[in-house]
């Protein structure tokens, strides 16, 4: 036990989970579908079918059904001891095909009451308004993110969320993992890309729609709930190169910025001088409005939220975009692997800390960080999740060093904290909770919620602030 590794006081321990892994009820009270509803097998490898099969199993329709159990589950987080939650809300169930005039009453309802239940045991909600769920019909109709028009449907829903949530919600971050959009932009933008050759103009210029998204959100938030925060969210694996051969370390050096090139538009209000050389070599012509770079400039986010898993190594050579590139990279044999084939790298964190922090001086809050794994439920009924309170235990260990190098680090949310459909894959069986979930891929189970061996240690860590480490 190391007795000085209490982190700073208010600091805002919990979980994080979003509405399409969590809730389930995804046709109920009015709610319509977003892209996951469409999907069987996750979103890294999420090609839109034509229709949604009523015969099929989705992982999304049910979830964890967490739409008609959150009671129970948010008294089990606030028996952790949890300070806060972030969850999303489902844009689909504010606005079922996302272009409407009027929101759904049902669905505002319901965030009403998930949020007095957390209130009610001092959980904080921290809330992402986007989180990989674009309403089907904006994507179908509309090609998604790369349209304008997703911009003023987008300020609508923030304007009817913030309004109606102004006195329960403090903590909001736009877009999850933004940085994704090269990546997955199905997930990050709501992009099906029908023609790869138009592939990069078209990421780029709905990457220039979240952007105002993100700054008109912003603004509306400044007006609307003074004293409210708004983060950007970000992917942040830290990069290695593979050796120390020049190449290798300035194509992992673009290959990095490229990632930072949204929290480098977010956070610093502006373009940055780098982008100009990709979108001149690339032939990449922006359609930028009047008004939109002011926009951008005069409404930054205030803190940067991140998820960090694993590390991932690169070599020059390697492609840098697509649907591999810099993703999983090559093996580090520094390193040991998740089932799923995660490498796990504690120190990989102080590090994107440090980075961060230097890099944009703002407050940092690791939104997710988690460990996924198939439970072994033992003979005598229990869950012993030894590995995944060891990752908890060397992340948080190296978060606290961060902390003593400086950064200022609001809060710490471990993913799934219950566990929850996988965003990548779709798989149930990929867990990441303090509690287990009695459902599997194919969607059989009880939902029967089970405590396993790490619930106790998390809650533990955060009744002594850390002390316990
Ligand atoms: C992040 C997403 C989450 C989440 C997590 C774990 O990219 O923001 O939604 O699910 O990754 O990934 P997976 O569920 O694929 O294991």
């Amino acid at each position: 036990m190391i007795s000085t590794t209490s982190f700073p006081e208010h600091f805002l321990w919990g979980g994080a989970i979003a509405a399409n892994q969590a809730e389930g009820a995804w046709n109920e009270d009015g709610r319509g579908p977003s892209i996951n509803d469409a999907l069987r097998h996750g979103i890294v490898n999420g090609v839109l079918n034509e229709a949604i099969d009523p015969n099929a199993y989705y992982p999304s329709h049910e979830a964890i059904d967490f739409y008609h159990r959150y009671k129970e589950d948010v008294a089990l987080f606030a028996e952790m001891g949890f300070k806060c939650l972030r969850t999303s809300i489902a844009w689909s169930r504010i606005f079922p095909n996302g272009d409407e005039q009027q929101p759904n009453e049902a669905g505002l309802q319901f965030y009403d009451n998930l949020f007095d239940e957390l209130l009610k045991h001092g959980i904080e909600p921290v809330i992402t308004i986007s989180h990989f769920e674009t309403p089907l019909h904006l994507v179908r109709e509309y090609g998604g993110w790369t349209n304008r028009k997703l911009v003023a449907f987008f300020t609508r829903y923030c304007e009817v969320i913030f309004k109606r949530y102004k006195s329960k919600v403090k903590y909001w971050m736009g877009f999850n993992e933004i940085n994704h959009m090269h990546t997955i932009p199905l997930a990050a933008g709501g992009i099906e890309l029908r023609n790869p050759e138009r592939k990069l103009q078209d990421i780029y210029q709905a990457s220039h729609h979240l952007f105002v998204a993100s700054a008109a959100a912003t603004k509306l938030l400044r007006e609307i709930i003074p004293g409210a925060r708004m983060g950007c969210m970000l992917s942040l694996s830290i990069i290695y190169p593979n050796s120390c051969h020049p190449d290798d370390v300035f194509e992992t050096y673009e290959l990095r910025r490229r990632s930072l090139f949204y929290s480098d538009v977010l956070l610093h209000g502006e373009y940055p001088r780098y982008a100009e050389r990709i979108f001149r070599e690339h032939g990449i012509e922006l359609a930028i409005e009047p008004g939109d770079l002011e926009l951008i400039r005069a409404y930054p986010a205030d803190y940067i939220g991140f998820s960090y898993y694993r590390s991932t190594t690169h070599k020059a050579g390697m492609p840098i975009l697509g649907n591999t590139g810099g993703i999983m990279g090559l093996d580090n044999p520094y390193l040991t692997k998740t089932s799923w084939g995660w490498p796990i790298d504690p120190k990989g964190l102080r590090y994107v800390c440090n980075e961060i922090y230097d890099r944009y001086r703002k407050p940092i809050f690791i939104v997710e960080n988690g460990f996924g794994d198939k439970d072994e439920i033992g003979a005598d009924g229990t869950i012993a999740d030894d590995s995944r309170m060891q990752y908890l235990n060397q992340h948080l260990l190296e978060l606290h060093q961060a902390i003593q190098d400086g950064c200022e680090i609001m809060g710490y949310t471990w993913w799934g904290p219950i566990d929850i459909v996988s965003a990548g894959t779709g798989e149930m069986n990929k867990r990441y909770g303090f509690i287990h979930v009695d459902k599997d891929n194919e969607g059989r189970g009880t939902l029967r919620r089970m405590k396993k061996k790490s619930f106790d240690w998390y809650r533990q860590i955060i009744a002594t602030n850390g002390e316990i480490l």
